[in-house]
């Protein structure tokens, strides 16, 4: 890469299973195939995430902020963007927030602009919406109007929705042309004048206007928001966190990747609902000698999804990963977690050796920068 050439910063927003992850995945193979290099970063409040293995194994360099929020650990994000470039120098970094942050043109594109515009070029802000959490908490009709979540959690997303240069609405691939027209006629009412674009990663429909809207200087509006910071701290905190690992050593007969993720999946979501849980994303990695599986589910009342599959089956040490976001409490949380481990691997021939759990509720963000109007 010539020296002097800035690299293109993109933050890509939205809240909680939106589908940034799997975005980010598909851009970053669409720039490999146009020849140019990719870094990415992720983030989480804990460490031990699923989204940097699922990346990692896709081939791409994945630095991880863990521990905090950008917007909160803002010099972490700085290095980690440093150690990609020391390593070769990209000409994209697509970054990654936490699902539940808002805020973030204050508190980090506008920072970065402000003290790394000479070496990176920031990109529109775009914002994901996950279709099923959109239309439940922008209809019209008050019956349909449920989000599941708490009204302080639904202030977040509201606000990520403010402060977005361009929305996608994600899994065009499992809707009509009328649910896509009904939710652009709701996004036009709640963000108007924004241009809003219907994507599918693995179609790869509509990931042209997602290039588009970050090289289009002219869409970048830099929105500060209005904000009330107590309470996007108490919607933030509605939500359990849990990041637990195990392994499965020992295994003498092969296991199913894909079978073995999308079951603690399923098992982890059926207790959550008999235990009064709202979910926002329960994901699980399960990595075998070079291969992943990746599964995820989004909410209560959808069903679980293979993001990621490894379709093999796998003899050998097996590292499993769970991220669980969910409205409960997180020490419930984390017990259901430990329990779908212990009952679904015991069906196994294999040993189960529990490792790292972190279980928290997100702190009250606060960020190292926040530029005002
Ligand atoms: N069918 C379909 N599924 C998708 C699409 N985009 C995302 N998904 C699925 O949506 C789920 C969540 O996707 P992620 O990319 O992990 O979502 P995220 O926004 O990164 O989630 P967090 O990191 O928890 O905030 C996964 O099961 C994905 O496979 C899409 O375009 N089509
Ligand atoms: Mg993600």
């Amino acid at each position: 890469m010539d020296s002097h050439k800035k690299i293109k910063f993109v933050l890509v927003g939205g809240f909680l299973g939106a589908g940034k992850t799997t975005l980010i995945g598909a851009l970053a193979k669409l720039y490999a195939a146009r020849g140019k290099r990719v870094g990415i970063i992720t983030n989480d409040q804990a460490d031990g995430l699923v989204d940097t293995q699922n990346l990692r194994s896709q081939g791409f360099d994945v630095g991880e902020v863990a521990g905090a929020c950008f917007c909160c650990s803002f010099n972490d994000l700085v290095s980690t963007a440093e150690g990609i470039i020391e390593r070769e120098i990209p000409d994209v970094l697509l970054a990654e927030p936490v699902g539940s942050c808002t805020d973030l043109v204050a508190t980090v594109i506008m920072p970065l602009q402000e003290r790394l515009g000479d070496r990176f070029d920031l990109a529109p802000f775009g914002v994901l919406l996950k279709p099923s959490h959109a239309l439940r908490l922008l209809a019209e009709d008050a019956d349909a109007k449920r989000g599941g979540f708490s009204p302080q959690a639904e202030y977040i997303f509201h606000k990520q929705l403010e402060e977005a240069d361009y929305l996608l609405i994600t899994r065009s691939d499992q809707l009509s042309e009328q649910q896509i027209d009904s939710l652009k006629h709701l996004l036009a009412k709640a963000a108007p004048g924004v241009p809003v674009f219907a994507v599918s990663a693995p179609s790869r429909d509509g990931l042209d206007n997602v290039i588009d809207c970050i090289e289009d200087e002219s869409i970048a509006g830099r929105r500060l928001l209005e904000i009330d910071y107590d309470i996007y701290a108490e919607g933030e905190a509605e939500l359990g966190w849990v990041n637990l690992s195990a392994r499965l050593l020992e295994v003498s007969s092969a296991i199913d990747l894909d079978h073995l993720a999308s079951g603690l999946v399923s098992k982890i979501a059926s207790k959550v609902t008999d235990a009064g849980g709202e979910i926002a994303h329960v994901k699980v990695s399960v990595l075998g000698g070079d291969c992943q599986a990746v599964a995820n589910v989004v909410s209560n009342d959808l069903q679980v999804d293979v993001g990621l599959a490894a379709k093999r089956s796998v003899i050998g040490d097996l590292q499993i990963v769970i991220n669980s976001r969910v409205a409960i409490d997180p020490k419930k949380l984390e017990e259901i977690c430990h329990d779908a481990v212990v009952e679904v691997t015991s069906s196994y021939d294999a040993t189960l050796e529990l490792g790292l759990s972190h279980a928290l509720r997100p702190g009250r963000p606060v960020p190292t920068f926040r530029v005002t109007v």
